[in-house]
């Protein structure tokens, strides 16, 4: 008898619970799906005034392109990358894909060199986490977590540098476009959503197109759809390594993660990389479908 009415008051709280969890997640989407732009259905920092950049052809003309991918707080081989390419000169610009900053040993480091030098970034997710701590922590109440203890040291010069980093580095010259995820196959430049350009692995096929998806268990690589007409080259892909698309190039090659760290020279048609290899593996492994 006793059991009986234990399992009674089990089943009505479990059913409570389940009716409670339901509205809430009913009044969640109905506002979502009603109210709100792609956009906020995700959470990210405010935007930069200048979502999608251009560097044309005065900035460009008689010099070389070097792209770098995701180099995480890896102060010494993105130091090293940019020595061994001879990138450090004035006839070369020199262009980040994101995630510059965050779970590496040197982040501070690294935003300091972006700051200082002139070359060229566009955002990636983990600049977007900086960003939403670094917002955070002006609220006295509120303590950073250890991974982002460095955030709190940062001024709010720094914060504004990558605040102000473009979702999209266009190169006419070069038919390219550098984001740091990717870009949904046959919607325009205008209509990407900032979430999904920092965010997306694959691609899902719908009936008017395709749909951006977070994590690589379902669809196909964006990549793999992608068909032009420009080059996209990317990164925050480090499980499938170098990515060699006809119209995309994946560059992140998991320097964090004891594997490279990879640039890319813009020649023409071809591809010519230059690479580093990892001083030490400083996390463990890639946890697939990582954030
Ligand atoms: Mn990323």
């Amino acid at each position: 008898m006793q059991v009986h009415v234990k399992m009674g008051l089990v089943a009505l709280l479990a059913g409570s619970v389940a009716v409670t969890y339901l509205c809430s997640f009913a009044s969640k989407s109905f506002t979502q799906f009603f109210f709100s732009p792609p956009d906020q259905q995700k959470e990210i920092s405010r935007v930069p005034k200048i979502r999608h950049v251009v560097l044309d052809e005065s900035v460009v003309q008689g010099k070389r392109v070097f792209l770098i991918g995701d180099v995480h707080g890896c102060y010494d081989e993105m130091m090293e990358l940019l020595h061994k390419a001879d990138a450090l000169r004035d006839d070369t610009v020199v262009i980040f894909v994101g995630d510059m900053v965050n779970k590496g040993p040197k982040s501070w480091e690294v935003l300091d060199f972006l700051r200082r030098s002139k070359v060229y970034a566009v955002k990636g997710n983990h600049e977007d986490h900086v960003l939403r701590e670094y917002d955070k922590s002006k609220d006295p109440g509120y303590k950073l977590p250890p991974k982002y203890t460095w955030v709190g040291k940062l001024t709010s010069e720094e914060a504004e540098y990558l605040r102000e980093l473009p979702y999209t580095i266009s190169l006419p010259t070069y038919n390219v476009i550098v984001v740091h995820a990717g870009l949904v196959p046959g919607r325009p430049l205008e209509e990407q959503s900032n979430y999904e350009m920092m965010t997306m692995r694959n691609v899902v096929k719908t009936a008017d197109g395709f749909e951006a998806r977070k994590r690589a268990t379902e669809g196909q690589p964006w990549a793999a759809e992608w068909t032009g007409p420009q080059h996209i080259v990317f990164g925050h892909d480090a499980v499938r390594r170098l990515q060699l698309y006809d119209h995309a190039t994946g560059l992140d090659t998991g320097c964090l993660y004891g594997g490279n760290l990879t640039g890319l020279f813009l020649l023409g048609k071809e591809r010519k990389f230059v690479s580093v290899k990892s001083r030490q593996s400083y996390i463990n492994a890639v946890k697939v479908n990582q954030f």
